[in-house]
């Protein structure tokens, strides 16, 4: 079996790389770059045979493709030998919401402000976003202290006292909104650093260093 990520730096493809280094998998790891179409430029014709969006992450096994960060770690975890997403029913379907929660509510506002900054076409960009996109984003992490316990210093992970891949959609997330410098309370960045702090964390950043 042969397995390729495609990604790009600390973009949502590094969730996906996180994830393949937990589950001690054998892949190979191709950098993409956005604009190009050149070999591994997002607009190649063989890229966007993978991706159709032009986008990162992707992840290709064998003949088969697929998109989407929280999709990959859904199919990550199905390769892996050890399980980091939880089966039981109630856990699964917390695992669920957390993860919904992070693509839905706690990514938008800075998705919007990487879109409105540099990802759409400059005729599109409409800066009065911004004020907007800080308040969702406050209202958000607020939010999240009332799903899951992180940020009360008692909790050690996403999903009480075992590491799962909700660590990593949510730990990612709030390093990116440190990086866009959003105001994130901080017990957050203290649970980002512990994180962060994995030998996965350290063996994926070493793919793209
Ligand atoms: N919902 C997708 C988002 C993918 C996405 O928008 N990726 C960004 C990088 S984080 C990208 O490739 N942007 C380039 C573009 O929008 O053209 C996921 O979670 O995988």
């Amino acid at each position: 079996m042969a397995l390729t990520l495609y990604g790009l730096g600390p973009s949502r493809s590094f969730r996906c790389l996180w994830a393949l280094e937990e589950a001690a998998l054998e892949y190979d790891y191709i950098n993409i770059e956005m604009g190009s179409n050149e070999k591994n430029g997002a607009q190649s014709d063989e890229y966007l045979n993978i991706n159709s969006q032009g986008k990162v992450p992707a992840l290709a096994h064998d003949d088969f493709s697929l998109t989407e960060s929280a999709a990959i770690l859904n199919y990550i975890d199905s390769l892996a030998q050890q399980s980091f997403i939880p089966s039981q029913p109630q856990q699964r379907a917390k695992y669920d919401e957390l993860a919904f929660f992070v693509l839905s509510e706690l990514e938008q506002p800075l998705w919007t402000i990487g879109k409105h900054k540099f990802a759409i076409p400059e005729q599109y960009r409409i800066s009065e976003i911004f004020t907007t996109a800080a308040w969702e984003f406050d209202k958000a992490i607020k939010a999240l202290g009332n799903i899951t316990d992180i940020g009360n210093g008692e909790q050690r992970y996403a999903l009480g006292d075992t590491f799962s891949f909700a660590d990593v959609l949510i730990a990612q997330t709030i390093n990116w909104a440190d990086v866009f410098k959003m105001e994130v309370p901080a017990e957050y960045l203290t649970y980002r650093d512990t994180m962060y702090a994995r030998p996965a964390v350290k063996n994926a950043k070493a793919k793209f260093a």
